[in-house]
């Protein structure tokens, strides 16, 4: 296999987005149907806004793939826009004889701003598009691919979600992850499945709800943690012999990588500064004569390299940027202080989020692989 890599393309109001996926060995069968159960996945999620009433997306493989298995050309995939039909003036990519109504009014924590100012660009609108979390569709239809090349290596991921505006909904489970606790995994992911928050504790659900409503009531967007696991990674993916071989820093690169992400940890993360060694070190132990940690607090990864144990790996994504009850922002038109752009969005993505992070988590393991 040769080093895997891909481009997306696409706006959020385009015609399709595209990836393209180059270096995947030949003949690996694909399941299609599993590629749009990752779509959905993705699309699901209480919380969410209009947008994904109007989608339903569906990977459309238009090269590289043939009688059902990859050919080792580039595959390139489509997942078309259905909103594009209400958006084709807006977004033509010929010029229009139409006045097209400008965006000048950027929402504070979205690229609005950022990306106007850097590209010199006269309407938000050419930002949007493309800092838009649509994107991750296609990602999400990389990451399905890899999971199905891992699934040859025996690894499985996994997530689910921790909190959601500050209220629990899954316990203390991560932790128990950390301290290699026994936990009957397969039923709590079930069940984070069964979720629309993607939770593990159903009881918990309702408050979560109530919390989304009210948020949703009174204008406002909710963040939250999640974590993903990959199970079954064998010892010695990554190396510490140089920075650009790290697993860890390649996990936190690609988790960052989503949109709205604002943190990341691997294993105990943070807690690992506030405890001492003795409450943060794996114990290296014996058992059936097998060399193993005792716990997992490393999440799996000590110099930069797997250990054999659980990948564990723990994200922040912050609140939607797109609020009901704007913040203060600045009219680029006219400079005068106005309440921020206020358009169709979600309310929480965060249970979305956890199944993107999944697939980055697969690529980024597939990829080193493939090294
Ligand atoms: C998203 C599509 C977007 C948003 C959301 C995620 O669709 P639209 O902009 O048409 O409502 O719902 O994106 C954002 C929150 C954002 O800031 O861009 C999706 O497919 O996940």
């Amino acid at each position: 296999m040769s080093q895997i890599r891909y481009l997306t393309a696409g706006e959020s109001h385009g015609q399709t987005l595209v990836v393209i996926i180059e270096g995947f060995p030949a003949n690996l069968e694909i399941n299609f149907e599993q590629i749009d159960k990752e779509l959905a996945r993705r699309q699901s999620g209480y919380g969410r806004g209009g947008r994904m009433k109007i989608e339903t997306d569906k990977a459309e493989f238009i090269a590289g793939v043939r009688f059902g298995k990859t050919t080792g050309a580039p595959i390139a995939v489509l997942v078309k826009n259905k909103d594009w039909e209400n958006w084709g003036t807006k977004m033509s990519v010929r010029p229009v004889d139409e006045e097209i109504e400008k965006i000048v009014i950027p929402r504070p924590g979205h690229a609005d701003l950022v990306g106007v100012t850097k590209y010199d660009l006269n309407d938000i609108r050419n930002s949007i598009e493309r800092s838009s979390a649509r994107e991750t569709a296609v990602r999400v239809v990389a990451g399905a691919l890899a999971k199905q090349l891992l699934k040859q290596y025996g690894v499985e991921i996994f997530s689910f979600v921790e909190r959601i505006g500050g209220v629990e909904g899954s316990g203390d489970l991560y932790q128990k992850l950390l301290n290699k606790e026994t936990v009957d995994f397969d039923n709590l992911m079930k069940l984070a499945e069964a979720s629309e928050l993607r939770v593990t504790e159903p009881d918990s659900e309702s408050q979560l709800k109530d919390k989304i409503r009210e948020a949703k009531k009174e204008g406002n967007t909710l963040g939250g943690t999640f974590a993903v696991i990959a199970k079954g990674l064998v010892a010695g993916v990554g190396s510490f012999v140089h920075y650009d071989r790290k697993l860890d820093s390649a996990l936190a690169h690609s988790i960052m990588s989503i949109n709205a992400v604002k943190g990341v940890e691997i294993g105990a993360g943070f807690t690992t500064a506030i405890k001492p060694g003795s409450e943060i070190h794996d114990e290296i132990i014996l058992s059936d004569g097998s060399i193993i940690r005792k716990t997992n607090r490393a999440g799996g990864i000590e110099g930069g390299t797997s250990n054999g144990e659980d990948i564990l790996v723990r994200a922040a994504m912050k609140p939607i940027a797109t609020l009901m009850m704007p913040l203060k922002s600045v009219d680029l038109s006219t400079f005068t202080e106005v309440d921020a752009r206020r358009e169709r969005s979600d309310f929480t993505a965060v249970p979305a989020c956890a199944v993107i992070g999944e697939s980055v988590v697969a690529w980024t393991l597939a990829e080193i692989l493939s090294r």
